[in-house]
């Protein structure tokens, strides 16, 4: 196969913020797990990121993966988003690259998407996932958003806020990214996609707080962000609409 130009099946966007030498065993990870044809973009900020350098001698023996520069603005949400729009493949995987993601259910991922999947997740809520690590505080909204949208809200899958999920392109090409902040982009993608009737599933997954580098998350400045996509999906079960959806009288 060459990479170059044989369009992939899965294109996974990894965003990066000064990660250094911490971004190759995740990279290395990746590569090894994945048996799908794949292209990595690992996408950066600022040519004198840390990570691109550790990124271009990878490149050199892993021609999938490749450093992809973000011009949309700083910050994680527009590298997501501008590795979304580099993407070539059906399916969109975001990851992070700092080690919290298992690579072990990518290509189970990817055959639930070729089933018809829009929103494949991977799930630290369900039997068989876990949490290891991070802010208590953090942990503890993020659990209860995720089991209280899936038991209240109609959401089908258990872990609406872990960005590791895998998109098919013709959800996220029809479906525009309103999110401002950063990491609400999964909850965002979770309730529009259950609004729009589309078909998610998910695998168990163990996600793990990074052991190197400092976290950017920024849970008070974030957090009302969050908040309009999880009220969004309790309005949007009474009346469903956005994009596509079935209506209900109920
Ligand atoms: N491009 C880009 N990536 C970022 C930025 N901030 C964080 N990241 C990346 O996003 C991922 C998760 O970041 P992290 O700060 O650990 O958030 P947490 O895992 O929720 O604590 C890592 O791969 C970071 O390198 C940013 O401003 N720009
Ligand atoms: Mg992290």
């Amino acid at each position: 196969m060459s990479p170059a130009t044989e369009p992939p099946e899965l294109t996974a966007v990894m965003p990066v913020w000064n990660e250094g030498e911490r971004v190759e065993p995740t990279i290395r990870a990746f590569a090894a797990a994945v048996r799908t044809p794949f292209e990595l973009l690992v996408v950066h900020d600022m040519p004198e990121d840390t990570t691109v350098p550790i990124v271009e001698r990878l490149h050199a023996e892993i021609p999938a993966v490749r450093a992809h520069r973000n011009n949309l603005g700083p910050g994680v949400l527009n590298a997501m988003k501008a590795g979304i729009a580099a993407a070539r493949a059906p399916y969109v995987l975001v990851t992070m690259a700092d080690g919290s993601d298992e690579y072990g259910a990518v290509d189970r991922m990817v055959a639930l998407a070729r089933d018809g999947a829009d929103l494949v997740a991977a799930s630290r809520y369900v039997r068989g996932g876990r949490q290891v690590g991070g802010p208590r505080l953090k942990r503890l909204l993020s659990r209860g958003a995720g089991l209280s949208l899936h038991r209240l809200a109609g959401v089908p899958i258990h872990d609406a806020t872990n960005n590791y999920k895998l998109y098919s392109r013709r959800f996220l090409a029809t479906t525009p990214i309103e999110s401002e902040a950063g990491f609400e982009l999964a909850i965002e993608l979770t309730v529009k996609a259950t609004l729009q009737g589309r078909r998610l599933a998910e695998v168990p997954t163990t996600w793990r707080d990074r052991t190197g580098g400092a976290s950017r998350f920024r849970l008070r400045t974030w957090l009302p962000h969050y908040l309009r996509w999880y009220l969004l999906a309790f309005r949007g079960r009474r009346r469903r609409t956005p994009d596509g959806g079935e209506s209900r009288t109920s």
